[in-house]
């Protein structure tokens, strides 16, 4: 499994800095947002390192598709299924991407304003 010694969810996913999991497949990690945004702000991470989730989109099409499964696994777990939440991921400098290592924010347990700037 491609990691990078540098990255911070690399170490997350070998266990080398602790997280708070609430779902983990083989291919997939999801822990709850060290700086959460919302009432539920779970990260959903592949395990395997890619920078973004353009490029994942572009090497590993099926790999995007097993987050967004997990996304809404996470969002069952939640409790959150039935009222509502929001899928996004940061993708580049101009989005504000902090960490290069794929993520989706799985958002919600509360009514969330518009998505933009
Ligand atoms: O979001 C990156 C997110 O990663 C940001 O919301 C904080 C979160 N983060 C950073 N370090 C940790 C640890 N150690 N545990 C959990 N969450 C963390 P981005 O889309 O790149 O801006």
């Amino acid at each position: 499994m491609p990691t990078d010694s540098d990255c911070l969810f690399c170490k997350i996913v070998a266990g080398a800095i602790p997280a708070d999991t609430v779902y983990e497949t083989d291919s997939v990690l999801a822990f709850r947002d060290i700086t959460p945004r919302a009432t539920v702000h779970v990260l959903v991470i592949p395990k395997s390192h890619e920078d973004t989730l353009g490029q994942m989109a572009a090497d590993h099409p099926a790999g995007v598709a097993d987050l967004f499964a997990a996304a809404r696994e996470v969002a069952r777990l939640e409790g959150i299924e039935e009222s509502g939440y929001r899928v996004v991921s940061n993708v580049g400098a101009d989005a504000g991407q902090e960490v290069f290592h794929v993520h989706v924010h799985v958002l919600g347990g509360q009514q969330l304003g518009p998505v933009g700037p």
